[in-house]
């Protein structure tokens, strides 16, 4: 193709022309490009594949946003207003490149550059890994706020930890168990990242603590860590305005443990170096759960105190007086994973800067806010006193004095209950003194906020209700999540994107997502409802190559997709959703052929990960496994009923998934999901939502009108006499719900692999049941008659549907949701670069 001679890749002569030192008319970019295979990657035309482009055009990309971040970073700190810093353990990212050239305005450019050099955009978009450090919703939600605050303008950093291995990888055995991978995202070297090898900060554990008058300490000995700083720029949406969020790494510091060198035990220095350098190797997998360990406890203070330490810095560099520190620095604690950071602003303010005692306090009460992401009692951070004594003795004091002086409050102002006092201290005086971290962070913090309206009223009135009755009501907010529009819409569905954009006539929506509405305008638009339906096929057959290629299963995309993707928890209930397939699958198998044809053909997916120690969730993978095993190789429902479970859950697999939904299944308890935040996804993205009257879906509900979602279930009130029924007067299932009754009996029945590996979660059901399967099981089938019957009777109904809920989701905006935080928590402001 390329004349007699073969060139091995894309165009000859604008390989040439980026070479260095020829001048030519091809664009800087393209330029640039060949620039970074040349000499920072050191290949050439014919040796280089997908992965090696990326990453030249990585490189390339880089520069842009180095270049508006020095920017950035230099008007804050000429201007130094008051800056936000957002404290997380986890920060979901995902990919970083699509997202980079789109909100840079870039990616035509650069799209043509990589074709002209012979790739395919598509492809070299594919080569990136992602980087998944965290878990679910709460990890994602703080990578949509840092987003938002650059786009928004608002001068906020985020502050993580740089984990070696991330979210493991999740593969599924042939019996369908869940196998846990390593997750060695940074083998391949990270072009997102700056490394900032001389912001450093040691950190010490261990050691001894002692108490000089006036309530300040000296805090000596034990051993030191080295913290060393990652850069990441995160950059705004058509704006120069680029963000950071600083990710600490962990060193053994340089003479570390010279007594042992000295003494000639040369092995155990070299150990003890090794140790300290764990502290960052890997992101604890649990969602919503509390697992206790000590190396996470190490993690927690490693972070808290590096990032302390270097906000310190910073605050310092303006000149200003300590007392200042809350007028120029608000910290917003991400769950309680980062309380640790209130003692450890008390024990630098206290010890090293002099501030007295209650100088101090105050400077600290005023600094913190605290978002609370669970209400479920097993995730709610309790660390044992004698772990903590031995980490951090001088925090402990810190602690017990503060628990002192509050306590004294609350029996002042309520005078002899001895249980609230309990209930409200620091310290867990049963099963082993325990320090609460929720009480810590709610008396060092001045703010407290919920993540959707229910939520928020549940941690008023059940978890933090005594501390209502101290603080008043005014201390506690709501501040519900939001996501993304430029990722979870711009980014992840360009066909939609495409047709809104020629449809309102700007893309001005991606920055104001209540223009949405002027959607509406087109509801019963038939040629626009054409477009909108050619869109969601589009991403259907998307989903279908996809799953072809990864499963080798053939799927119709013109059946219809019910998709549930999330962590793997029994409260989110996946056991509903499967339990409710089998008896769709054996309503199907007593049908004759002529009704079997009149059944709304169904794709059911499945995929979310179960924390590795989580053996029921892990159950429930392998039970939906083996269900899609038996239903999918069955003559009877073929093209009727297929159940798969994609392994690996992702943020780039949700981004795949999420555009080609027609209805998304967020189905909990009632009053246990706090927000959910795939549900404002799905919505955005067209796809109807099935669910209880839980967490966010209820906004969502009062968004996009409730005749536009399928809601079933018990609500929340309810929840607690009926777990109180299942203890003391149980009904059995079969009276409940036959319906239910007679699939747990299928289940029992060995058709899906031996009645013994499944009891232990058939038992959960039939006795104790604590998440109300069978309580909500009737009205859950009814639900779904009700979609079949919205989805097949009238098509041109169900698009109206789908067009109103994406032009009503204006308010999931985390545009939205960080001008709260920044308005009404941190009291910020934007900051023009
Ligand atoms: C959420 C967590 C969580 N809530 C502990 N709590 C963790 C708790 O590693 N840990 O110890 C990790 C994660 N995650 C989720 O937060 C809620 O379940 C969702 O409902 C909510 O949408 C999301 C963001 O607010």
């Amino acid at each position: 193709e390329q004349g007699q001679e073969k060139w091995p890749k894309g165009d000859e002569a604008t390989w040439k022309a980026g070479l260095r030192g020829v001048d030519s008319d091809v664009p800087e970019i393209t330029k640039n490009i060949v620039h970074h295979v040349q000499t920072t990657l050191a290949r050439q035309a014919y040796n280089i594949d997908d992965m090696g482009a990326y990453q030249a055009t990585a490189l390339a990309v880089r520069e842009d946003l180095i270049v508006n971040w020095n920017e950035t970073q230099l008007t804050y700190t000429k201007k130094s207003p008051k800056r936000a810093y957002y404290l997380s353990l986890e920060f979901l990212m995902g990919r970083t490149l699509d997202n980079a050239l789109l909100n840079l305005g870039m990616k035509d450019k650069f799209s043509e550059g990589v074709n002209k050099l012979g790739f395919n955009m598509e492809d070299v978009l594919h080569s990136e890994r992602d980087a998944a450090l965290g878990n679910g919703g709460l990890g994602r939600l703080a990578a949509c706020y840092v987003d938002s605050s650059a786009t928004c303008e608002l001068p906020v950093w985020g502050y993580g930890l740089r984990y070696q291995y991330g979210m493991f990888q999740q593969l599924i055995a042939p019996d369908g168990s869940q196998l846990e991978a390593p997750d060695p995202w940074l083998d391949n070297s990270n072009p997102w990242e700056i490394p900032r090898l001389d912001v450093t900060v040691d950190v010490r554990f261990g050691g001894h603590a002692e108490k000089l008058e006036g309530n300040r300490g000296i805090w000596s000995g034990g051993q030191e860590v080295l913290a060393i700083a990652y850069d990441c720029p995160i950059p705004g949406s058509d704006t120069k305005s680029t963000n950071n969020i600083r990710f600490w790494s962990a060193r053994p510091r340089r003479g570390f443990d010279l007594q042992s060198f000295n003494a000639g035990n040369y092995e155990r220095a070299v150990e003890t170096s090794n140790s300290a350098a764990n502290i960052t190797n890997v992101l604890y997998p649990n969602d919503n759960h509390y697992a206790g360990k000590t190396l996470r406890l190490q993690q927690q203070y490693f972070w808290c105190a590096a990032s302390l330490s270097d906000i310190m810095r910073r605050f310092k560099n303006t000149g200003k007086d300590i007392s200042e520190f809350p007028n120029l620095v608000a910290i917003q604690l991400n769950d309680t994973h980062p309380t640790l950071a209130i003692p450890e602003l008390m024990r630098i303010l206290v010890d090293e800067e002099d501030v007295e005692w209650n100088a101090a306090w105050d400077i600290v009460t005023r600094t913190f806010s605290y978002t609370n992401h669970t209400v479920l009692p097993e995730a709610l951070e309790k660390w044992p006193v004698q772990i903590f004594e031995q980490l951090l003795p001088r925090h402990l004091q810190i602690i017990y004095d503060l628990n002192w002086t509050f306590l004294q409050a609350v029996a002042k102002k309520f005078p002899n209950d001895v249980a609230k006092m309990e209930r409200m201290s620091l310290i867990e005086e049963a099963n082993g003194r325990q320090i609460r971290m929720a009480n810590l962070a709610v008396l060092g913090s001045f703010k407290v906020n919920g993540v959707a309206e229910l939520h928020s009223e549940l941690v008023r009135t059940t978890i933090l209700k005594d501390f209502v009755d101290f603080y008043g009501i005014s201390k506690f907010a709501n501040v519900t999540n939001g996501i993304t529009p430029r990722r979870w819409l711009d980014q992840c569905n360009p066909s939609l994107s495409a047709l809104i954009t020629e449809t309102l006539g700007s893309r001005a929506w991606l920055k104001d997502l209540y223009l949405l509405k002027g959607l509406l305008k087109y509801e019963d638009d038939v040629a626009f409802h054409k477009k909108w339906a050619a869109s969601k096929a589009n991403n259907k057959q998307r989903l279908a190559a996809y799953i072809k290629s990864t499963l080798g299963v053939t799927v119709d995309p013109r059946a219809m997709f019910v998709i549930q993707v999330k962590r793997i928890h029994e409260y989110k209930r996946q056991s509903l959703n499967i339990l409710g397939v089998i008896h769709r699958y054996l309503t199907i198998k007593a049908m004759t052929p002529e009704e079997r044809a009149k059944v709304n053909p169904r794709v059911v997916l499945f995929a979310g990960k179960a924390a590795p120690g989580y053996w029921m969730a892990k159950l429930i993978i392998r039970l939906i496994v083996n269900v899609g095993k038996v239903i999918n190789s069955d003559p009877d429902v073929k093209g009727v009923l297929t159940v798969l479970f994609l392994p690996d859950y992702s943020v780039s697999l949700a981004e795949l998934l999420i555009p080609a939904s027609d209805i998304s299944e967020h189905i909990s308890t009632a009053g246990t999901e706090a927000s959910g935040t795939s549900n404002m996804k799905f919505c955005l993205n067209g796809g109807l939502l099935l669910g209880t009257v839980d967490g966010a879906n209820i906004e969502i509900a009062e968004e996009v009108g409730e005749d536009n979602v399928f809601f079933f279930g018990h609500l929340t009130p309810a929840v607690e006499e009926l777990r109180y029924n299942h203890r003391y007067n149980p009904i059995p299932v079969q009276e409940k719900s036959p319906a239910l009754a007679a699939v747990l009996d299928n289940v029992m029945s060995g058709c899906y692999g031996e009645a013994s590996i499944w009891e232990p979660f058939i038992n959960t059901v039939r006795q104790g049941d604590y998440y109300l399967i069978s309580d909500d099981f009737d009205s859950y089938l009814n639900a779904q008659a009700m979609v079949d019957e919205a989805y097949t009777k009238d098509p041109k109904e169900w698009i109206k549907k789908s067009i109103n809920t994406t032009a009503r989701m204006g308010k999931f905006s985390s545009d939205r949701a960080i001008m709260t935080y920044a308005e009404e928590i941190w009291n910020i402001e934007p900051v023009k670069i």
